[in-house]
């Protein structure tokens, strides 16, 4: 799974990047115009809760991969769309973090000259759209090519339909996002990886004057963007690389002095997580806590499969417990005592945040 950060020079993502990974470059490695890439933990309050229970020797979260992609130049587009070698680079991320910049910097100042970040949000999914129109227009030209010279000409008669359907979304400047996808076109969206179609996290990074604020910019701009599978999270880049370097004796008395009660970042991480649709589960026990990653919808079979293919072969029934009853019943014990460790079958649909123990062969 991996997320790409994208936005305008000067806009953060760097400092975001380095908040994530914990991987701190120094000034001339940040300025490097080159994408970095690294594994970031998922934090996970609930599996924090379960090591403190168990105390296991190994605590181990779920994990996403974040790329920290160079800032689009305006170099970077011919006229309408962004070169190549950029676009290749970016569609094979699952889903977008943009970061906007809503900072005050004499040194560093904006590119367009001024801070305004609903002209920067729409910039970016413009150029989005675009190339999505670009890209769909090429393909329409080629399957007009394609259907007068092939003999299946119902593959491509299905392929043009599905075509006009997106070039008609987003000449209404409407992204892919917002189409329910039928069942048929999945493959064409796996195939072409529109960008437009791909989950969106606005990560508005605001001054550090603007904690107070940040709910009033949040909720202007909420008031002008919304949308399937689109998220915006305020967030303060600078304040949290800082944060992120302090011994943990520290960091309440730092937070405090900002007026900040959890981490934006622990938090846009986890909407992250969510945007893409996923959901964790947790296998428990003295050796090791552990979150895992699976899809929403995914089969205990799935999520035994998660673990190891051969538990997945050999899946014979899960143990489940739901997070919650776990919680309220105390321990593993008196689950069983209560009969709410239940046993399912392969078929069984995971909810999130059950702790599971799969049975095999
Ligand atoms: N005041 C303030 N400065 C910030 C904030 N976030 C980033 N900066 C500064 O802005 C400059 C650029 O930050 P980066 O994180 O490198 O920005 P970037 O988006 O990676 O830039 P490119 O890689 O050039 O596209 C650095 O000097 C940061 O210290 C913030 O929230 N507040
Ligand atoms: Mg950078």
């Amino acid at each position: 799974m991996q997320i790409g950060l994208v936005g305008l020079p000067v806009s953060g993502k760097t400092t975001v990047f380095q908040t994530l990974t914990q991987i701190y470059l120094d000034a001339a490695a940040a300025m490097k115009r080159e994408s970095n890439q690294a594994i970031v933990k998922v934090p996970d309050k609930r599996l924090d809760t379960l090591t403190e229970m168990f105390n296991p020797k190994k605590k181990v979260n779920a994990t996403i991969e974040i790329v920290d992609l160079v800032g689009l130049q305006k170099g970077d587009r011919t006229s309408s769309q962004f070169n190549s070698q950029f676009i290749s680079k970016v569609k094979t991320n699952d889903a977008f973090i943009h970061v906007v910049r809503g900072f005050e910097d004499e040194m560093n100042p904006h590119i367009e000259g001024s801070i305004d970040i609903y002209r920067d949000i729409c910039s970016l999914e413009d150029e989005f759209l675009l190339t999505d129109l670009a890209f769909v227009e090429s393909r329409l030209e080629k399957l007009d090519k394609d259907l007068m010279k092939q003999k299946n000409k119902d593959d491509i008669k299905h392929e043009i339909e599905t075509m006009q359907k997106w070039h008609k979304t987003l000449e209404e400047n409407i992204p892919l996002r917002e189409l329910d996808f039928e069942e048929s076109e999945i493959k064409y969206v796996k195939n072409y990886q529109p960008l437009t179609a791909k989950p969106l996290l606005i990560a508005l990074n605001l001054a550090e004057g603007d904690v107070a604020k940040s709910d009033e910019i949040l909720n202007s701009i909420k008031s002008k963007i919304s949308g399937n599978n689109i998220r915006i999270e305020p967030f303060f880049a600078k304040i949290e690389l800082e944060l992120s370097q302090l011994p943990p004796e520290e960091k309440d008395m730092f937070m405090e002095e900002y007026g900040l009660t959890d981490s934006p970042l622990d938090r846009m991480i986890r909407r992250a997580y969510d945007l893409l649709g996923l959901q964790s589960f947790f296998t428990v026990g003295e050796d090791e806590c552990r979150a895992w990653t699976i899809r929403k919808g995914m089969t205990a079979q799935d999520a035994a499969g998660a673990i190891h293919t051969d538990f997945y072969n050999k899946f014979i029934r899960a143990e489940v417990v739901g997070y919650d009853d776990f919680i309220e019943a105390g321990s593993m014990a008196k689950c069983k005592e209560k009969g709410i460790f239940r046993l399912e079958g392969k078929e069984y649909i995971c909810k999130d945040a059950d702790i599971l123990n799969i049975r095999h062969g």
